[in-house]
């Protein structure tokens, strides 16, 4: 497995962390700030730290260097014997899945439902997004880049063949949407933008998937004022940095 130089780590958390005064706050506050146990360039803490911004709640950032074993400590195993990040801590009430935390943020501290709607279509709309990342999209991605970053792989074209094939399915359920599920942002966008972030960052051509390219770039502008180049970009440029040191 490759170390990222947890230099690199360090300066992007203190950018994270100084930029945090940019959000509006949410109308329902925690009582006490919600600890969030992450890494900056791991793909869904980065969904997480965009959607607290979008939410307009205060984390408190727990840096958690999966790649020193602290996710392997006594206390992070008996909080999440996963041992995934992220993972949060909201006064006693533990929650790992990045998209399971999303849901929960803004169900929770949400001034209104527009990013993860109660309208049951709507909001299964939402969830099919949200999976079809989880089991396909993400995956896929997974499936291609994982071996290329973490045990220098060479590109394998089935693989390249079959992410292709998912972004297809993106790209048809983009037809007629603004959004991957609909009119506006929700939360289904702010997980699958960190997976084409990535993409783009990796050097993967998306571009010939039309609807795909025009949602990214929309996406983005409309994660701008929620960190999107200092969480999402940054994050995926030090995983990219994986492989053009190959
Ligand atoms: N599906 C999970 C994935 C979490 C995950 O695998 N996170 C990685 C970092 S990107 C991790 O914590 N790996 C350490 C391990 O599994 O031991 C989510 O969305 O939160």
């Amino acid at each position: 497995m490759k170390i990222i130089p947890t230099a690199i780590i360090l300066i992007l958390l203190v950018c994270i962390k100084c930029n945090a005064a940019a959000r509006s706050k949410s109308s329902r506050m925690p009582s006490q700030p919600i600890k969030m146990y992450y890494l900056p360039p791991s793909p869904p803490c980065r969904a997480v730290l965009m959607t607290a911004r979008a939410v307009g709640i205060d984390l408190e950032l727990v840096l958690t260097n999966i790649l020193e074993g602290q996710h392997m400590t006594p206390e992070f195993l008996k909080m999440n014997p996963q041992h995934t990040v992220p993972t949060m801590d909201d006064s006693g009430f533990i929650l790992w899945e990045s998209r399971a935390i999303q849901a929960y943020l803004v169900n929770a501290y949400g001034r209104d439902d527009s990013l993860y709607p109660k309208n049951p279509r709507l909001r299964a709309l939402v969830d099919q997004r949200l999976q079809f990342d989880l089991g396909t999209l993400f995956a896929r991605y997974l499936a291609l880049y994982g071996p290329m970053l973490f045990h220098g792989e060479s590109y394998n074209g089935d693989k390249a063949e079959k992410l292709n094939e998912a972004l297809g399915w993106l790209n048809s359920m983009l037809e007629g949407r603004a959004f991957v599920a609909g009119d506006n942002l929700t939360i289904a966008d702010i997980t699958i933008v960190v997976t084409l972030t990535n993409l783009d960052a990796l050097g993967f051509d998306f571009r010939s998937h039309e609807n795909v390219a025009k949602w990214f770039d929309r996406t983005k502008k409309a994660l701008e004022p929620y960190g999107y180049a200092e969480i999402d970009q940054a994050g995926a440029e030090i995983l990219a940095s994986f492989l053009k040191k190959e």
